[in-house]
């Protein structure tokens, strides 16, 4: 079995409201990966139920979360005869190679992790145990494909670090039977992070600290993909700022997250950099540059988020997109699972 040299793997929850960090941080990189990659984008709804109930909504939410991720992919442009589109749960090697990860990966390494630490806050004895262990799942999710490349948001730079040095001790704790089963240089990849683009990090509109987030309790907070054009404008006016007006160089933008904020959004959906935003914008007020931003976010937004209520009223559809996803997703998992398990030394 030959190592694939440009697989893309990457997932979305299906958590809540997908928004435009999601879009700009993720999405939009997936569409791009098509042109150079082979790619496999995935609903993670197995990562969905490691946080509370309340989080991820129950059963029925969940099912209609899972429709309206794949409803996003499919109205952003991932085209899913010519790549893989699949909920998680219904190929069974990512729990299973997980489990293996599980008894991989240290204790330490994953206490480190700070997204267990901002999502299971001051009360960490009763996050689920799943939580805990999401980056083990993360690790056998790429690693089922061995695949070699991760569009993701920077959130998600510290996971794939340890998934490399998952699959860098797995390589090193079964060398032997790897070398044996004709691997010369490691049964896994060291799969590369793509962390690149201009919204990486795209922040909270109430609160320039914090990143954007499905499950932030406050709607104002996002831009939903499905948001019409009055909530656009609605929350881009209400985004928390400050009084002065657009500096003319981002030198000014530092110690100002909110202006940043909106400025780095700006550049994003218009494709272009955050100097040439302010050689347009600098010295305006925001009472000038939020009814702009609105409108090229509605000019941008609108499309997607039209597309994805029609994908909407027929789920019946999109479920054969995930259906079809799976059977060819684990058409490629099912014989790199069966090498792990040999490689481990289980009776296949
Ligand atoms: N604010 C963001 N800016 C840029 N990229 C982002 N991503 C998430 N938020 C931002 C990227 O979107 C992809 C899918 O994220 P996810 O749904 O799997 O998980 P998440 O990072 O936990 O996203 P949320 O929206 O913050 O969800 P909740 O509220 O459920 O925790 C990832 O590539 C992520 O980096």
């Amino acid at each position: 079995m030959s190592q694939p040299v440009n697989r893309v793997f990457s997932g979305v929850q299906p958590t809540g409201n997908l928004h435009l960090g999601n879009y700009l941080g993720a999405i939009t990189r997936f569409v791009e990966m098509q042109r150079s990659h082979d790619c496999i984008y995935c609903v993670v709804d197995l990562h969905a139920i490691t946080q509370d109930r309340a989080v991820w909504g129950g059963p029925e939410r969940l099912a209609h979360s899972t429709y309206e991720v794949t409803a996003a992919f499919l109205a952003a442009g991932i085209d899913p005869t010519k790549h893989i589109v699949f909920n998680q749960s219904r190929v069974p090697e990512h729990a299973e190679l997980a489990w293996i990860f599980n008894c991989i990966a240290r204790l330490g390494w994953l206490n480190r992790m700070t997204q267990f630490k901002e999502k299971a806050g001051k009360d960490r004895e009763n996050a689920s145990v799943g939580l805990f262990a999401y980056p083990n799942l993360m690790a056998a999710d790429i690693l089922a494909y061995r695949a070699t490349h991760v569009p993701v948001g920077d959130d998600q730079k510290q996971h794939l670090e340890l998934t490399r040095d998952i699959a860098q001790k797995f390589n090193n704790d079964f060398a032997d039977s790897i070398r044996d089963a004709g691997y010369e240089d490691g049964f896994f990849p060291l799969p590369e992070p793509l962390i690149v683009g201009p919204a990486t990090r795209v922040m909270s509109l109430r609160d320039g600290a914090a990143k954007m987030s499905k499950s932030d309790p406050s709607d104002l907070s996002r831009i939903n993909l499905r948001d019409d054009a009055d909530q656009i404008a609605k929350k881009i006016r209400k985004a928390r700022t400050d009084p002065e007006p657009l500096p003319s160089e981002t030198a000014g933008l530092a110690e100002r997250p909110g202006a940043a904020n909106l400025v780095g959004i700006f550049a994003a959906l218009a494709g272009c950099s955050q100097d040439k935003v302010l050689s347009e914008f600098g010295g305006a007020q925001f009472s000038v540059f939020k009814p702009a931003l609105a409108e090229l976010a509605v000019e941008k937004l609108s499309p997607i988020g039209a597309e994805m209520n029609r994908l909407m009223a027929d789920k019946a559809a999109i479920d054969e997109v995930l259906k079809d996803g799976a059977e060819r997703a684990h058409a490629i998992a099912e014989p790199i699972y069966r090498e792990v398990r040999k490689i481990v030394g289980f009776l296949v």
